[in-house]
């Protein structure tokens, strides 16, 4: 496998990894672990949905999260929960562009949370300079315009394309070694299609049972053999509620901070998460557990 050439993806002498994106004109190094803060400008996500009612609702929570400790915020149109409906591409543009813009002109660094190309392609037009490809880069169209405009993109392991059947195709012999082999076909693919810069993400919770989204956590370190930077979402998800009992979505927070602690722990280098606040402490605190400097962190 060869790695991205865009990389510097690396530790630190204490052991802590370190990670580097080329956005657009500025470069975005991150000593310790990336957050990406959540933003959902949908009515229907599962966690947020139709919290932000208007664009600028929208634009405010993201400035939030960004003076929260964020250092990017993904910024998406269309839920993948499961059995979400997918909307139009007229309505995913008309949720988000605004937003994106917003953002990227208050110097945000901004990444688009979509499987279409179209989307991925105006988002950038707009600002955004990370595209999370939540379909796992299958389409070509998606590489063409990924490598076209020089971005790094997220793939996320997803064992199809549709939100709203995914559950049903939650049949692995090895989820995790079907997640890496999925990963590695995609990678390959990227590069050749001349794209320079790779994040990959298990795709927690994308049909995946709550067995298996546990697996996929305690032998994360499998995802490192790629040398680039991994990244993990399990914010609030449904499988932390059936674990911890906490019903609510928006009140998983000390289940999301062990699952993404338990990450970084295994080398998970960024996190997707929609409560910044409680995860700047955690990562800290754990920071500061691995190196013993007792310095705060930005
Ligand atoms: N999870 C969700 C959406 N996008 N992107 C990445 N890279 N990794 C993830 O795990 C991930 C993701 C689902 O969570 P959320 O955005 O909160 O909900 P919804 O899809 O209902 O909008």
């Amino acid at each position: 496998m060869v790695v991205p050439p865009g990389h510097r993806s690396g530790r630190n002498n204490d052991g802590v990894a370190v990670t580097r994106l080329v956005l657009n004109s500025t470069v975005l190094e991150v000593d310790g672990p990336l957050l990406v803060g959540v933003l959902n400008a949908t009515p229907d996500s599962f966690s947020d949905g139709g919290l932000f009612r208007s664009s600028k609702e929208a634009v405010e929570r993201g400035l939030q999260l960004v003076s929260d400790g964020a250092h990017v915020v993904d910024v998406g149109g269309e839920s993948t929960r499961p059995g979400a409906l997918s909307v139009s591409l007229g309505e995913e543009l008309r949720r988000v562009l605004p937003v994106v813009s917003a953002l990227a002109a208050e110097g945000v660094a901004v990444s688009i949370d979509t499987r279409h190309a179209e989307v991925a392609e105006a988002a950038i037009e707009h600002g955004a300079a990370i595209v999370n490809d939540v379909s796992g880069l299958r389409h070509h169209a998606m590489r063409e315009v990924i490598a076209r405009h020089h971005v790094p993109v997220v793939i996320v392991h997803s064992p199809v394309d549709d939100p709203s059947v995914m559950q049903q195709h939650s049949q692995y012999d090895d989820v995790v070694a079907a997640v890496v082999d999925f990963l590695r076909v995609r990678i390959d693919e990227a590069l050749r299609a001349g794209i320079s810069q790779v994040i990959v993400d298990p795709g927690i919770g994308f049909g995946k049972t709550t067995a298996q989204n546990l697996e996929i956590l305690r032998r994360l370190e499998e995802l490192s053999t790629f040398g680039v930077p991994v990244l993990v979402g399990a914010s609030r998800k449904r499988f932390i509620g059936e674990i911890t009992g906490v019903d609510v979505p928006a009140d998983r927070i000390i289940g999301s901070v062990v699952a993404h602690l338990s990450a970084l722990d295994r080398g998970a280098s960024m996190l997707r998460v929609h409560d910044v606040r409680a995860h700047v402490e955690a990562v800290r605190m754990w920071q500061a557990l691995r190196t013993g400097s007792t310095h705060s962190l930005d």
